[in-house]
């Protein structure tokens, strides 16, 4: 089945699930946050704080392809996500995000017929965002979220190797643009099972200080949770992703050497394209209000322009408190 009809099935069993609802939809339950890689799908009331911690761990798939110097064999990306939010009416709630990334990646040199290990890595804080929270609509046990958010290039696009030149684009830790982050959120609930579908963009705007942007991405997710008691919870989710191609080039990042190109990653026409995947998470709610939650996600399918690596597994844990 095609990606697109994956996703408009998904979408039909929600809005047939969505009909059975009817008291008032509410966050304090353990499924009243949405799995917990999924963002600004809540807000709070008036006055409310919260904290929310994430550690988000992403594999890679390696690369075997003719005609290049240097491929990956595996990539990981460890990502801190730090979150702030708080409700100066009830109407509006304010999110900060920032992330602290850890990318690696493994690759093999060959030369001469002689072929060597080395890892490339990068560390250091991403793009902090900020963000509006606000209700659209809320009827019986549902209700729609819209948000708003900008994304300011305070992660470096300036990661070097050992000889000085760029890294390329994948292991760069900020987009350099600013970027706009609109989001739409449906949620359900009923006594024992909640559900919540989201579409969200990220589009960038202008070209970054080193010449190029990177694509804009779209994601629909939808998710299904079962709650067991006033505390557990279980979900499953489905999440359709688009990211557009790189638009422009750095020219630090070096393209070939000795006349091979050096790997696919230096290349643009090697960026972008559909995957689509899914995932089984747990959240938890404690009696004195705090938050756990993990969530595991596989891709069921990938459609990737060019050469790339190939997504694998991401594992996401996080911890929320509100006061
Ligand atoms: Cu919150």
């Amino acid at each position: 089945m095609k990606t697109r009809n994956k996703l408009s099935l998904l979408l039909v069993l929600c809005a047939l699930v969505a009909n059975q609802a009817n008291a008032h939809w509410t966050s304090k339950r353990p499924d009243g946050h949405a799995p917990i890689a999924v963002m600004a799908e809540h807000k709070h009331a008036k006055g409310e704080w919260m904290a929310a911690y994430r550690f988000m761990q992403m594999d890679m798939d390696g690369i075997q392809a003719a005609g290049y110097s240097m491929l990956p064999t595996d990539m990981s990306m460890d990502m801190h996500m730090l979150g702030a939010m708080y409700a100066p009416t009830d109407k509006w709630t304010w999110m900060l995000m920032a992330n602290h990334i850890e990318n690696q990646m493994d690759m093999e040199m060959t030369m001469m017929g002689m072929t060597t290990s080395m890892t490339m890595q990068s560390e250091g804080w991403g793009d902090l965002s900020l963000s509006g929270i606000f209700d659209l609509k809320a009827w019986g046990e549902e209700a729609l979220i819209g948000s708003i958010g900008l994304g300011m290039p305070t992660g470096s696009i300036d990661e070097k190797k050992s000889d000085g030149t760029h890294q390329p684009y994948g292991m760069q830790l900020g987009s350099g643009t600013w970027d706009i982050q609109p989001g739409i959120t449906y949620l359900g609930q009923t006594e024992d099972y909640s559900w919540g579908a989201q579409a969200s963009a990220l589009l960038r705007t202008g070209e970054n200080d080193n010449g190029y942007t990177l694509g804009n991405r779209l994601a629909i997710t939808g998710w299904f949770a079962r709650k067991f008691n006033d505390n557990l919870s279980a979900s499953i989710r489905l999440t359709g992703q688009r990211v557009s191609r790189i638009d422009g080039s750095d020219p630090n990042i070096t393209v070939t050497s000795m006349m091979k190109t050096v790997s696919p990653g230096v290349e643009t026409s090697n960026s972008g394209g559909d995957t689509l995947s899914g995932s089984v998470g747990i959240n938890y709610l404690f009696e004195n209000g705090h938050r756990i939650a993990a969530e595991y996600q596989v891709p069921l399918d990938q459609d990737l322009d060019g050469i790339q690596m190939e997504r694998n597994r991401t594992a996401t844990i996080g911890w929320q408190y509100a006061w």
